[in-house]
Order: structure tokens, then sequence, then C-alpha cells
């Protein structure tokens, strides 16, 4: 079975792919679409798959994904991406100064057209905002971000590691649960 991921993103393909092996042949497939703004990324990842079910042929789906911090209400959230692209994570260190209340949740939804019907799969990770970078590996928000249960930032941790507890990987693994059946 083959299953496109629409994504600019590679990250977010080897990650997904890793957890799909032997489940369905995932293939990354960039195709620009216009994303709307909402304040959920059900929300959003509903409205995208509605406009690329006419431009794409075949079973797909997409990943919207985004880190959401307690003491700042929640945001950046459904802003995750434009943020890291102007102030960066550098940025929301310097708007939590030294706030010591540093929680924060990353979440993860996946919408998949699947034969021609809709299908929504999210998956959480908590943790704890450092005080500064650390970490090379992975991407986005990787080096400021320590998932519970950890005392390395996910940009410390391999991918395999980081898989087995972030938010993305439980978004797939129900993608998987739903497509082994
Ligand atoms: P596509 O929309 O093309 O898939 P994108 O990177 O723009 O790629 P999103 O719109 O879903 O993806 O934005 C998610 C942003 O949230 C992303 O740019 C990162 O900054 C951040 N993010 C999401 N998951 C992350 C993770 O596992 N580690 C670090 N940062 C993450």
């Amino acid at each position: 079975m083959e299953l496109k991921l629409i994504t600019s993103n590679r990250h977010k393909f080897e990650e997904m792919n890793q957890k799909l092996k032997g489940v369905v042949d995932l293939s990354l497939y960039n195709q620009a679409y216009p994303e709307i703004q909402a304040d959920t990324a059900l929300d959003i990842a509903r409205n995208s798959l509605t406009t690329l079910v006419p431009l794409i042929d075949g079973n797909f789906c997409i990943e919207d994904s985004g880190i959401s911090v307690e003491a700042l209400k929640g945001f950046p959230g459904p802003y995750s991406s434009y943020v890291y692209r102007t102030i960066g994570w550098q940025g929301i260190l310097d708007l939590m100064a030294q706030n010591p209340q540093r929680n924060a949740t990353f979440v993860s939804v996946i919408g998949l057209y699947w034969k021609g019907d809709i299908h929504m799969f999210q998956g959480s990770c908590e943790g704890t905002l450092t005080f500064e970078g650390k970490g090379d590996q992975g991407f986005g928000f990787d080096p400021i971000f320590v998932p519970d249960g950890h005392q390395l930032t996910f940009a410390e941790l391999d991918m395999e590691t980081k898989n087995q507890v972030s938010h993305r990987s439980r978004s797939t693994q129900l993608l998987a649960d739903f497509l082994r059946k």
C-alpha cells in the first residue's frame, strides 16, 4: 500500500517513515498548498486536507504540528511555523526570560485521506523548556524542549529515542493502528 505525505519538511517524513516501516509505503510529496490560520491544529489540518483532495491522486496525508508554552498561554501553538521562521527558538527563550514555569506541550495532528474518507489522528508530548538551546539533531524547537522522563533535549536525542515519546510518534502510531486494520 502506498501513502503520500504532503510536506515541505523532510524531518517529518523521516520520523513518520521510521514508524510506518512495514505498515505502508510512505513517500514524500512536496506540493505547495495554502494553509489557513486557525486556533487549533485540527481545524488547520482538516482545511488543508479538503484543499488538497482535488490536487492529489490517491491516498495521502498531512501532518500539522506545533508547540504550546503554558506560561505564554499556549503560544505559539498553531503559529509555530511562522514563529520559528521569524523569532526562532531563541525568541521563545527571550520571551520566557527567567520565568520558572517552563511546561510546554508539542501537538501533532495527522490528517489522512484514505479511500475517499477523511480521518484525524492526534498525539501530544509534554515536557519542559530549557534556558538555552542544546543539541544539533532534529529540527525546529527541538534544541529547547526536554520531554518528560528524559534529561536531554529532543535535539540531543537520536531520532529513534525521540520517536519513542514524541507527539508525532504518537499520532503516527494511531495512523499505523488504523492502517493495519
Ligand atoms: P509542512 O507544513 O510543509 O508540513 P512545516 O515545518 O511548515 O512543514 P507545520 O506548518 O506543521 O510544518 O509547522 C510546525 C512547526 O512547529 C515547525 O516548523 C517547527 O518549528 C515546529 N515543530 C513541529 N514539530 C516539531 C518537532 O518534532 N520538533 C521541533 N519543532 C517542531
